[in-house]
C-alpha cells in the first residue's frame, strides 16, 4: 500500500500534498505545520477532511473534481479555510472588475410601476423605454412582489447554499431528479480558463405540481410565489416597451416571448482576492427581460457604451435599492427590436467582507418560438439586423460557450 502525507502550513493556510512515504498513520505536528499521512490504496483519500486538503487547491484536476464534479462548490471550497484563491479562479486582466473603470452608480433610473396605472403612465412608459434604449437596466418599485416575498427569498437561498455539499449534490446535472432543477459552480466549468467564484441552483418552471414535487425543499415555495407574482409586472412591461416602438404584439404572442421561465439562486462566498476575480463575468441574457432581486451587499455592474472598447470602457454600479427589483433587457428583446433596446452586458464582482445573494429570474421565449426582428421594425428601418433563429438553438449556443460580452448575440447576427 501507497502511503502519501498531506501538509497543511498552518500560518499561510495552504493545503497541499507533499508526496508518497512509508511513514504510518503518523501525525507531525508544530504550531505553525501539521503534516499527517493516510493510506492510498487506489489513489482516493478516505477521510473527507483529508479528501478535501488533498484536493489540493493547487492541483487543476482535483480542485475541478472537489468544486465542480463532487458539487463542494466555491462555498466547500471557501469553508475549508483557504485564505488565497486557487490558481484556476485567476482572471485575465481584462475580464477583472478594475475601480478605475467604474464610473459611478446608476442614479434616477428607478421607476414607480405602480404610475402606469394613472396620469403619469406615458411620462413612466417613456423613461422605461429610454432606458431600455441607453443601459439596458433599470429598477423598479411597487411592482406588485411583496416585500416580505424579498427577504424570505434571500434567506431561503442563504438556507439552501448553508446546507452540506452531499444535500445539494444531489441536483448536480446528471443525478438530479428532474432536469428542470440544475445545482452547480461557475457558468460551464468545462469550458472556462478561469471559474467564476459564484455557486447556483437553478429551477425551470413547467407547472406548479413539478415545482413542488422537485424543487428543492429550502426555496421551492418561496420561488413559486416569486414566479406567480412577477408575471403581470412583466407583461406590463412588455407592453410598455412594444407600444413604444409602435408595433402591435397581441397579448399570446408576448406570453409566447416569456413563456420559459427560470429562477435561479445565486451565491456568492465572500472571497479572499476580490481583484483577480468575478462572481459572474462580462455577459449579456439570453432572454426577453431579466427581473433581480440582489441583497445589501452590492457588486452588479453594467458597460455604460458598449462599444467602448477594453481600455476605454466604463462600468456602472447598480446599486441595491431596499424593496426594488432590478430589471434588465436580454438579447431576445435586442433581436425583437431589431436593436433598438440593449441587451446590457453586466457582470459581478466578489467582495471579501461578506457572501452576497441573488435571485434572478430570467423571462425567455419557449425553446420552440422563432425569434427575429419585428417585420415592421425591419420595413421601417430598411434593414434586418439579425436573422430568424429557433430560440432553443440561441439558447444551445448560449450554454455551450463561458462568458464573453455580448458575444452570444453573434449567433443570430446577419
Ligand atoms: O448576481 C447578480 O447581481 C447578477 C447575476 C447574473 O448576472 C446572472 O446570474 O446571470
Amino acid at each position: 500500500m501507497t502511503w502519501w502525507s498531506a501538509s497543511i502550513d498552518v500560518s499561510e493556510s495552504k493545503w497541499s500534498v507533499t508526496g508518497a512515504s512509508e511513514g504510518r498513520g503518523a501525525i507531525l505536528a508544530t504550531p505553525r505545520k501539521i503534516t499527517t499521512f493516510v493510506p492510498m490504496p487506489d489513489n482516493t483519500f478516505t477521510n473527507p477532511v483529508l479528501s478535501q486538503m488533498a484536493s489540493s487547491f493547487n492541483d487543476e484536476s482535483s480542485l475541478f473534481n472537489f468544486v465542480v464534479k463532487d458539487g463542494n462548490g466555491v462555498k466547500g471550497l471557501v469553508d475549508s479555510g483557504l485564505t488565497e484563491v486557487p490558481a484556476r479562479y485567476i482572471q485575465p486582466p481584462h475580464h477583472r472588475i478594475n475601480k478605475q473603470h467604474v464610473a459611478g452608480s446608476l442614479e434616477n433610473m428607478t421607476f414607480d410601476l405602480s404610475e402606469l396605472d394613472g396620469p403619469n403612465h406615458d411620462q413612466v412608459a417613456k423613461a422605461i423605454a429610454h432606458a431600455a434604449e441607453t443601459l439596458g437596466f433599470f429598477q423598479v418599485v411597487n411592482h406588485g412582489v411583496p416585500l416580505e416575498l424579498l427577504e424570505s427569498l434571500k434567506a431561503a437561498a442563504h438556507k439552501f447554499f448553508a446546507q452540506p455539499a452531499e444535500k445539494k449534490a444531489v441536483y448536480l446535472k446528471g443525478v438530479s431528479p428532474s432536469p428542470m432543477v440544475k445545482y452547480g459552480t461557475s457558468f460551464v466549468p468545462e469550458k472556462e480558463n478561469a471559474l467564476e467564484w459564484k455557486d447556483y441552483v437553478s429551477m425551470t418552471y413547467t407547472n406548479d405540481a413539478d415545482a413542488i414535487e422537485f424543487w428543492p425543499n429550502e426555496c421551492k415555495e418561496v420561488a413559486l410565489e416569486y414566479i406567480k407574482t412577477s408575471t403581470e409586472m412583466v407583461k406590463r412591461l412588455l407592453q410598455a416597451l412594444v407600444a413604444n416602438l409602435g408595433v402591435k404584439v397581441d397579448d399570446s404572442k408576448l406570453a409566447e416571448l416569456t413563456g420559459l421561465r427560470m429562477v435561479n439562486m445565486n451565491f456568492y462566498p465572500s472571497c479572499p482576492n476580490p481583484e483577480l476575480t468575478v462572481g459572474v463575468g462580462r455577459h449579456s441574457d439570453m432572454g426577453t427581460l431579466t427581473v433581480l432581486l440582489q441583497d445589501g451587499i452590492g457588486g452588479l455592474y453594467v458597460k455604460k457604451d458598449e462599444n467602448a472598447s477594453l481600455e476605454n470602457e466604463e462600468w456602472i454600479e447598480i446599486p441595491p435599492i431596499d424593496g426594488a427589483l432590478v430589471i434588465n433587457i436580454g438579447d431576445t428583446l435586442q433581436i425583437l427590436s431589431n436593436g433598438r433596446y440593449k441587451s446590457a452586458e453586466h457582470r459581478v464582482r466578489t467582495t471579501s467582507v461578506e457572501s452576497r445573494v441573488s435571485v434572478p429570474i430570467f423571462n425567455a421565449p419557449m425553446p420552440a418560438v422563432k425569434i427575429g426582428p419585428l417585420p415592421e421594425l425591419v420595413a421601417r428601418d430598411g434593414v434586418a439586423r439579425y436573422r430568424e433563429v429557433i430560440f432553443q438553438e440561441y439558447m444551445n449556443n448560449f450554454f455551450a460557450k463561458s462568458h464573453d460580452g455580448k458575444k452570444s448575440l453573434d449567433f443570430a447576427s446577419t
